[in-house]
């Protein structure tokens, strides 16, 4: 990976070394305002500096050291969805220019353009420039290496930076940009495959982030090479940043993820269980794994098919042997309830007799050299040319081209590999291979980082066309900001380790809080057989990654469910069973994702933003508002200790309510789960079992309410689960509050939406209920109703579809009812 123009640091450390001279904003001449809420700062040396109000709690900074900027162009801000400019005023004084909004301060220093941020209601400072913005001539390709440095406060953490492998805190540390095809990469490997040049700072309770929109290839120095220095610097282009206020670190993700893009609702049966294979081939085996599914009554909506379904890797051919009728193979596997999705790589195959080859070579579709020859490079069908994704008439050729598979043989997703580009040998493209960019030509420099982003909004575009309304579903490995705007995501090649399942929270966690939620790695691991017992407890983690897949290289051996002993098919069952069962949660805060830009999964340190404790903590997380999970990701472990945090929790399993909280406690956990505990007053839908989603056609919900002393708000989104009338309300979006004391609780439900359920009955489950009666009066709806115990203490009643008031009352009963799982301290060894 390593070639001259990259491998030299050109922070402090490489200027006395290389002699390597920056140079520096002069002094402010001029202060203009070139239209509202944009405000331009002029040097002595020519330098400029646009400071833009782009929405409340988001500035952006951009700087050129020759007075005017280029075409104002990006791939990762979304220009439909972005908010107005927020009301400010302007003051001038001595040294500087300030800018105040109802909630930031921007102070620009006459002498340098040094920039301070403040939030306007604490007076804290949240972001203060240490060089500030610089730049070093770039005399081997041109432009300038732009940088930029700010202060690393005491206290400050960071996290973020999308696709990294190591822990959740990122001070310290130093990283890079430059999506990479790393097959078995560990905890220092750097870069990955993704882009995302975003990272959320914490200190002290306080968040902020900063999203620098440049593709060449950035890096980012958290502290590493001076301890109270941060910086960002990239090989070209401009330094041009967004400043993103929180000042809780979820607002932060929120308003990074609306500048990027918010996604769509994914079909729902996209949120069910996936299997994958490198490669299931032919049909008679790919049938084979769907019996398997249905067979042991494992639930399952999706099968893959890797490479080798084409003709001699040829993109958009089946191999006629292997998959003699497609159309038929696919519409009887949809008749099960599994979706087929098809791989498809960027690389066309060189072949005269291909005709999407020599139409687009005809075309001139394909990227070439800085001389004008085409760049070739070696893949899996052998010696290909690259369609430049980065030109839309490329784009519109590639999205038309999935006619075939799409509308004419019936695979319902896509899944985009190898579009870091990788290319075997080299790794990736030339640096001097040219590409469009929209209309604004460059080098491989710029456009590597977003090349697999625009495969996928090709691909995307292709799905939209063909899938008459239908949500599209297409995968990505590869990705620069705002990509969650066309694909979901895995986290590419890993391996069958203990190791691995750690990196795989960290890396799903991490992704979400980078905007893309949509995310999960290849359970069990993709290089490598695992164990029985660490396929398991990965299955149990992915149960609560948004996208959950098994995949493996499977040269190793088998890895589907029942691959392994009679009692981990059990285990694993129930464990994609439960996930069936969390549909419905699974979904609400997916909607709250496409609606706020919320992550799916947030760490820790994001929600107890106030403990410090919590800053280095990095396997524990929340799923949506309610759900806490503690992965299990070590042999053997029977127990661990973990981190409860402040507030009121109980055991999702058993409804067991530890008393210690905001510290770590310890807590078995068997095989046949792993920890999960629900924030009390929350109410989780679920739904039975299906062995796929719309196998049962009107599911019966079934609401668990878990008891508190105070009030606690539950969200519940529904729709028809696929189509387009989400857009125009069509879906039921309840919110229920629950209002708890001593024997009694209450809830009050309101919704919006015109979406009519199909079932009439609703099952209310009380949890956490301290009473021994074997049924208690309960109201609903003003009309009287006894709910039943069940024998997992548990009480119980139906309802129609439209409850919209609950009044339940028991008289408690002193002792605590049970205390399973938890002790005060280790069992002794
Ligand atoms: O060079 O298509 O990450 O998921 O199974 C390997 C074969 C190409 C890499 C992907 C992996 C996929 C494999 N691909």
């Amino acid at each position: 990976m390593a070639s001259e123009e990259f491998s030299g640091n050109y922070m402090e450390k490489a200027r006395t070394s290389k002699g390597v001279s920056d140079f520096f904003p002069g002094r402010m001449t001029e202060f203009r305002r070139p239209a509202e809420g944009v405000f331009e700062f002029l040097t002595d040396n020519g330098v400029l500096l646009r400071v833009s109000l782009v929405g409340e709690g988001v500035v952006r900074f951009r700087f050129t050291p020759d007075g005017r900027f280029e075409d104002d162009f990006s791939y990762a801000v979304d220009p439909e969805h972005q908010p107005g400019t927020p009301e400010h005023e302007v003051v001038e004084f001595g040294d500087g220019v300030a800018i105040k909004t109802g909630s930031l301060s921007i102070r620009v220093n006459r002498g340098g353009l040094k920039t301070t941020v403040t939030d306007t209601k604490t007076g804290i400072i949240l972001s203060q420039d240490e060089q500030g913005y610089h730049w070093q001539e770039n005399k081997q390709y041109g432009g300038e290496i732009v940088k930029m440095s700010k202060v690393c406060r005491n206290g400050e953490h960071y996290y973020g930076l999308g696709d990294k492998s190591c822990d959740l805190n990122l001070r310290g540390r130093r990283f890079q940009m430059w999506g990479s095809d790393t097959y078995a990469y560990t905890p220092d490997t750097d870069p990955l495959y993704k882009n995302i040049p975003f990272y959320i700072s914490l200190c002290k309770g306080a968040a902020h982030g900063i999203f620098f929109d440049n593709t060449f290839r950035t890096s980012f120095d958290l502290g590493a090479e001076r301890p109270e220095v941060t910086s960002f610097f990239s090989q070209g282009g401009e330094m041009d940043y967004y400043f993103i206020h929180g000042p809780e670190p979820l607002d932060v993700i929120r308003r990074y993820t609306r500048l990027t893009g918010l996604v769509s609702m994914p079909a729902l049966w996209t949120l069910g269980y996936h299997q994958c294979k490198w490669s299931y081939y032919p049909e008679a085996v790919v049938r084979g794994i769907a019996d398997g599914f249905r067979s042991r009554r494992i639930p399952c909506d999706a099968l893959y098919l890797d490479i080798d379904y084409m003709d001699g890797y040829r993109c958009f051919t089946w191999d006629a042997e292997r998959f003699p009728n497609p159309k038929k193979m696919v519409a009887e596997l949809e008749e099960d309830g599994f979706k087929t999705v098809a791989i498809i790589d960027p690389g066309l195959k060189i072949d005269p007799n291909y005709p999407i080859w020599q139409e687009a070579y005809d075309k001139g579709y394909f990227c070439r050299r800085q001389d004008g020859s085409l760049f070739k490079g070696s893949v899996w069908p052998g010696l290909c040319h690259f369609p430049d994704f980065t030109n839309p008439e490329v784009r519109d050729w590639w999205a038309g081209l999935f006619h075939g598979l799409i509308a004419e043989t019936g695979v319902r997703g896509i899944w985009n590999d190898m579009n870091e580009p990788a290319v075997f040998e080299e790794g990736t493209f030339p640096r001097d291979v040219r590409h469009d960019y929209d209309g604004h030509p460059c080098s491989h420099r710029k456009a590597h980082n977003v090349y697999g982003m625009q495969m996928v909004r090709a691909t995307q575009e292709g799905l939209r066309r063909n899938s008459n309304g239908r949500r599209t579903f297409s995968i990505t490995r590869s990705a620069y900001a705002g990509t969650q705007r066309f694909a979901c995501a895995w986290t590419g090649d890993n391996v069958a380790s203990w190791e691995h399942l750690s990196i795989a929270n960290l890396q799903c966690q991490r992704l979400a809080s980078c905007g893309m939620s949509f995310i999960g790695s290849d359970v069990g691991g993709f290089i490598e057989t695992p164990t029985a017992e660490l396929y398991l407890r990965w299955i149990q983690l992915a149960v609560f990654h948004p996208f959950f897949r098994t995949h493996s290289s499977g040269d190793h051996g088998d890895q589907e469910p029942w691959s392994f002993d009679k009692k981990t098919t059990g285990l694993v069952r129930d464990a994609i069973e439960l996930r069936y069962q969390l549909l419905p949660t699974v979904y609400t805060t997916f909607r709250q994702y496409v609606r706020d830009g919320t992550p799916m999964l947030r760490s820790l340190p994001f929600v107890d933003f106030n403990n410090p404790d919590a800053y280095w903590r990095s396997a524990e997380f929340f799923f949506g508002d309610h759900l806490y999970v503690v992965p299990i990701m070590a042999e053997g472990e029977e127990g661990r200790f973990l981190y409860l945090p402040k507030g009121d929790w109980f055991a999702y399993h058993d409804d067991s309510h530890p008393k210690a909280v905001a510290k770590d406690i310890w807590i078995e956990c068997p095989l046949d789960r792993i920890p999960v505990f629900v924030r009390s007053g929350a109410i989780i839908p679920h739904w039975p079992v299906q062995q796929y989603v719309g196998e049962i056609e009107h599911p019966e919900p079934e609401l668990r309410i878990w008891t508190k002393l105070g009030s606690e708000t539950s969200e519940w989104y529904e729709d028809e689960g696929d189509g387009q009338a989400w857009r125009d309300g069509g879906f039921r979006e309840s919110k229920i509050n629950l209002q708890g004391d001593k024997g009694s609780l209450s809830l009050h439900r309101e919704w919006h939406g015109h979406w009519e359920p199909g079932y009439e009955t609703v099952h209310l489950t009380f949890c956490g209920i301290d009473s021994d009666a074997p049924d208690l009066k309960v109201l609903i709806d003003h009309h009287e109703q006894r709910a039943v115990r069940g024998d997992d203490g548990r009480y119980r009643v139906n309802t129609h579809r439209n409850f919209y008031s609950v009044n339940l009352e028991w008289t408690p009963v002193k002792a605590p009812k049970r205390k399973a799982g938890e002790k005060k301290s280790q069992p002794e060894k």
